[in-house]
Formats: C-alpha cells, structure tokens, sequence
C-alpha cells in the first residue's frame, strides 16, 4: 500500500502515467499485516490449567506497561502496554484513550498507538463515493476516519469550506503512517491517492495545521 499528493484530476493523472511500481512518494508503510500487534498473556486453556493463586485486582490503565493481560483494568496489554478493546465498525472506537483500533493477532481489536482527535464527534467511516462535510474547529483539531480502499488506485480529498491549512495523513490498518499531504496553505485542498492490489482500508487523519478555523468536506472517489 502506498499513497501519493493528489489535485485533483491532475494527481490522477500524474499517477497514471507513472504506472504501478512507482513508490517514490510516500512510498515506505507495507502495512498489509505485517507487524500486527500481539497481545500478552492472554488466558490458556482452562481445562489445562491449575488453579491460579489469588492475584490483586488490576490497577493499570491505558499506555501503562505491562507484560501480561491481567495486570491491566480493560484485561488487555499490547506489545506491553495496557490497551482497551475496540471495535473496527464504530467510527473512532478509541477517541477517549487515542490512538488507532487495529487488528490483533487473536481477531480482536485493540487501541494502538497515540492519536489525539478532540472531543467532536467529526469521525466517520467512508466508502468510495462518500462526502462528508466536517468542522476543523478548536484550533489544532484533528478528525480521524476509516476509508475503505478498492483495488486500484482510492482518492481521498479534504478541501476546506473557509480559509483553514488543513493536513490530510495516511496511515495501514495497523497503525503505521505512510503518506503525509500538506501542499498547500489555507484554503487549499489535500488529498491522497491509495494504491492497492486488494479492498482494504486505511486511515485518515484531517488535522488543522495553520492559525485558522473552518469547515471542510472529505471525499472518497476512484
Ligand atoms: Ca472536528
Ligand atoms: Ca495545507
């Protein structure tokens, strides 16, 4: 999976005549599973087990490090950190902690990572032919989105409604950034262009960059 800076039609097309196997922009982040978290300490089988000795309740709570599941309120620790299940179908499952839901190798979801998205409920989930029309407001605000990708090459744009800087970022369903598209100042549109051989997803992240405020509409074509 790859991404590149669209303008619109133009990016397109720049993008076709570069052809596949181009991976000079924005080209690092082979995220299709690979480096899928493991959680730990996760509960064998009972029927195997001797009767643990009384442990005390967990105390520790998300991003604190832990080493084993038990240690953790929500039962769950993450490549060593306390994590919180999630659910990949409600936009932005982990706003309260931060971070990204993503898959773990159990077929459960778990926040990962450190996103800080603000208390809006702007978050959505995008399929191709989808336009939303969000706010970037308080200053610095971000706006996370899951958008499902096709075969071939997804186009995501966010082009703001007043004078707003806005930033569009890209990341793998696991979490890994791999493109960042801030060509522009305020009032200029940012996209995206995700190459994929298969229908997947990624992440999008629409952040205010500048010193101003204002709406915007994100948009999903191929
Ligand atoms: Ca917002
Ligand atoms: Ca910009």
């Amino acid at each position: 999976m790859r991404g590149c800076a669209v303008s619109g039609i133009l990016g397109l097309t720049l993008l076709a005549l570069a052809g596949p196997g181009l991976v000079a922009c924005g080209g690092e982040g082979e995220g299709d599973g690979e480096g899928m978290p493991e959680e730990e300490g996760m509960t064998g089988d009972p029927d195997t087990e001797t009767t643990p000795p009384p442990s005390p309740d967990p105390t520790k709570t998300f991003g604190e490090a832990c080493t084993a599941s038990s240690e953790c309120v929500s039962g769950l620790c993450l490549q060593n950190q306390c994590s919180e299940f999630c659910s990949i179908e409600v936009a932005n499952d982990c706003r309260e902690v931060g971070g990204f839901c993503v898959p773990m190798q159990s077929g459960q979801y778990g926040c990962w990572g450190d996103l800080a998205t603000g208390a809006d409920d702007d978050d959505g989930i995008l399929r191709v032919g989808d336009a939303f029309t969000r706010n970037l407001t308080p200053l610095h605000d971000a706006d996370l989105f899951l958008v499902h990708v096709k075969d071939g090459v997804t186009n995501v744009i966010a082009t703001p409604m007043g004078s707003v800087d806005l930033q569009v970022e890209a990341y793998s369903p696991v979490a890994e950034p791999f493109f960042t598209g801030n060509l522009g100042a305020g009032s200029v549109e940012e996209g995206v262009a995700v190459t994929t051989d298969e229908d997947t997803y990624v992440f999008i992240v629409v952040r205010d960059v500048g010193q101003t405020t204002s709406g915007y509409t994100i948009a999903v074509s191929q």
